[in-house]
């Protein structure tokens, strides 16, 4: 399976994530505490034995280069890598990736001299886990010249994906790109003979999950063209041409990349029962190893949280919440519901004296802050008193200066410094 090339589909603009993405491209963004998004993808790839990974961005940022760099170093007689490969300017042509498939089409001088014999495309913002072996097995076994992982799903989900009929021997037959919430889809409904869970309900469609294997010559022929996306274009018109199969896949999958679907999947890892398991020994989520000191608490409580690394939380309570690497929370701040990224370095004492000499916060929570459901990217400094969350303010989304509301949720922007006693 070496000569698999693996792309990560790793964001276009990245305005779904702003302000997450405002200074550091989508793959980068934090995630459960320690992670990085892209940390999902690659890691399923490792699992399978693929090493040849490269992520497909629209910027190459310094913290998505640094994350790769530190964290996805192979050895030297396994050929792997973890490479970015970020829009950029050439002879030929200018600018961004128009679109999935243009940002494959226009790398092809690079996959080419790894002379590959398949590509497995995968999206940069969903949290699952899944065999990817067992996709390629499929794949290679049945013939196709493309395959096509796919999850059933609920009407309301199905509006805004690629949806599929599958014949029972796997073969697409149909697809439909993102049919909306109105359109008649009913004769795309799950039949009974290819539900694997007799469990499953009746209303079930099977959408694309936007991960696909090509032969190298099935995805050359494709992308042969002015197309630039694969689940608009590319993937309706292979249908009619090539053999165009489905693998289903029945585990979790969540796309995590709008603010609201990131806000709800981290705080789910917090339950009693996630629907994600980061503690799964077999099929680990890789991760830069920091060789941070344990996380230390004085006098707090903290309920159905998680705390990660080089945390010093002090008589703090801390609720449905995660706490990233490095966060300190000063002496009666309360959390509910907050996803607090942490922070990329620790303030020096001379610093700290610094910061008081201006009267600045210093980075974490300061003491005495309220925070109720809100992200608060990494190194933000939150004054002592502040309250975020709590009073109805009545705020609809926006651009507030020094914080958003995306989706109804406030997000403090990274580096952001929110002073002694703000109210948002
Ligand atoms: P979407 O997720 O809406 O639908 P798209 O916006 O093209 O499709 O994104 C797919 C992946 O590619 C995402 O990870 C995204 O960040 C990334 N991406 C988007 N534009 C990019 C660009 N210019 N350069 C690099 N990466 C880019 C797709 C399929 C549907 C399917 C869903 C499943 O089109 O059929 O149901 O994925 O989530
Ligand atoms: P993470 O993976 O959580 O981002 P890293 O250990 O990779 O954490 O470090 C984050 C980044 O912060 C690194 O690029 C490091 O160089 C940078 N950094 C370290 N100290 C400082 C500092 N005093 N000011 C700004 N950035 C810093």
């Amino acid at each position: 399976m070496s000569e698999v090339l693996s792309i990560v589909l790793g964001g276009g603009k990245g305005t779904r994530l702003f302000p997450l993405t405002q200074a550091r491209a989508k793959p980068a963004v934090p995630f459960g505490g320690k992670y990085r998004l892209v940390d999902i993808p690659i890691s399923n790839c490792i699992n399978a034995g693929l090493r040849r990974i490269y992520i497909l961005t629209q910027f190459n940022s310094a913290s998505l280069h640094l994350h790769l760099a530190q964290t996805y170093v192979f050895d030297t007689f396994t050929k792997g890598f973890a490479e970015i490969l970020a829009a950029e300017q050439t002879f030929e042509h200018s600018g961004w990736y128009e679109g999935t498939a243009d940002a494959v089409r226009k790398n092809f001088p690079h996959f080419r001299t790894q002379n590959p014999s398949h590509y497995l495309i995968l999206s940069g913002d969903q949290l699952y886990r899944m065999n990817l072996k067992d996709l390629l097995e499929q794949h290679n076994k049945s013939g196709a010249a493309i395959t096509i992982a796919c999850t059933p799903v609920l009407r309301e989900d199905a509006s805004q994906l690629g949806i599929l009929k599958a014949s029972k021997n796997n073969e697409i037959t149909e697809f439909m790109e993102k049919p909306g919430p109105t359109k008649d889809i009913s004769d795309f409904k799950v039949p009974a003979e290819l539900k694997k869970d007799k469990n499953q309900r009746d209303d079930m469609y099977l959408a694309s999950m936007g991960i696909y294997v090509f032969n190298a010559a099935a995805m050359e022929e494709c992308l042969s063209n002015e197309y630039t996306d694969f689940g608009k274009e590319i993937i309706p018109a292979a249908i009619s041409q090539l053999k165009v199969n489905s693998y289903i896949f029945n585990g979790y999958w969540e796309d995590i990349g709008t603010i609201k679907n990131f806000y709800e999947a981290n705080l789910n890892l917090t339950t009693l029962t996630p629907h994600f398991d980061f503690y799964d020994e077999a099929m680990p989520i890789y991760t830069h190893i920091r060789n941070l000191p344990p996380s230390k608490m004085n006098f707090s409580s903290m309920n159905q949280s998680i705390a990660s690394e080089g945390c010093i939380i002090t008589n703090a309570n801390i609720t449905d919440s995660i706490v990233g690497v490095r966060t300190i929370i000063e002496t009666g701040a309360s959390l509910n519901g907050v996803i607090c990224m942490g922070a990329d370095f620790y303030e020096s004492e001379e610093q700290k004296a610094r910061n008081a000499e201006n009267r600045l916060p210093n980075i974490g929570i300061g003491k005495g802050a309220i925070i109720k459901g809100a992200i608060i990217d990494k190194n933000a400094c939150i004054g002592e008193g502040c309250r975020i969350g709590i009073d109805d303010l009545n705020r609809s989304d926006g651009n507030y200066g020094h914080y958003y509301i995306v989706d109804g949720i406030i997000v403090i922007p990274k580096n952001a410094i929110l002073y002694p006693g703000t109210v948002i």
